[in-house]
């Protein structure tokens, strides 16, 4: 089955003034939907792999065919990254912001010692990846940890195809865009501005969910 597009679980201007409503808007309609176009023209001459979700084939990006590996790992990851980063997403006004609550709050406590060096640590990993990618919270050997991903590379992805980019494999807890798109035209080339602001608008509840399912 091709991929879609799905909604915004909000609507654009709802995560103003943290990102604002062009930025959204030109996210997912063109970005995201980009993605999801090239993801699918990219499985088309493959049957077999086109019945089977983005999420996994990306899972399996190692035993796919040479010809489609770079588009399923670039255009697949696209669109499974950011199908996750609207989630992550929400505005004040539905619960977005604030702290972790429950097992995720002790845990980040006992992996980063407080909520602030989390925020500092994962900011850091966000600054520090060069030119585009993701940063991430993620489960590896059942201990949260922070990493970051180069381009639209995904945390399920295997090891043997992060480990050259400097990430690691993990379960997703939360992931950030750190992609010029996700914030140029309200902060131009500041992405820690970008970072430092986001917390206001993390939907601590979803990265709950992620984390008692990854385990
Ligand atoms: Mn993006």
């Amino acid at each position: 089955m091709p991929a879609t597009l799905p909604p915004l679980p909000y609507e654009p201007s709802a995560l103003e003034p943290v990102i604002d409503t062009a930025t959204m808007q030109i996210h997912h309609g063109k970005h995201h939907q980009a993605y999801v176009n090239n993801f699918n023209n990219a499985v088309a001459s493959k049957p077999d792999l086109a019945a089977k979700s983005a999420e996994d084939l990306i899972k399996n990006l190692t035993t796919l065919p040479d010809d489609i590996r770079a588009a399923v790992r670039n255009n697949g990851g696209g669109h499974v990254n950011h199908s996750l980063f609207w989630t992550m997403l929400a505005p004040k006004s539905t619960g977005g912001g604030g702290e972790p609550s429950g097992e995720l709050a002790d845990a980040i406590k006992s992996a980063f010692g407080s909520l602030a060096d989390f925020k500092t640590k994962f900011q850091e990993a966000g600054g520090k990846r060069f030119g585009s990618g993701w940063a991430w919270l993620i489960v590896k050997d059942g201990k949260l940890a922070i990493t970051s991903t180069a381009n639209q590379d995904n945390p399920i992805m295997p090891e043997s195809v992060l480990s050259p980019t400097g990430a690691s494999a993990g379960k997703p807890v939360l992931g950030v865009d750190v992609w010029e798109h996700a914030y140029y035209l309200k902060h131009q080339n500041k992405r820690p501005d970008y970072l430092a602001g986001i917390w206001e608008v993390i939907n601590w509840k979803r990265a709950a969910e992620l984390f008692a399912a990854a385990k």
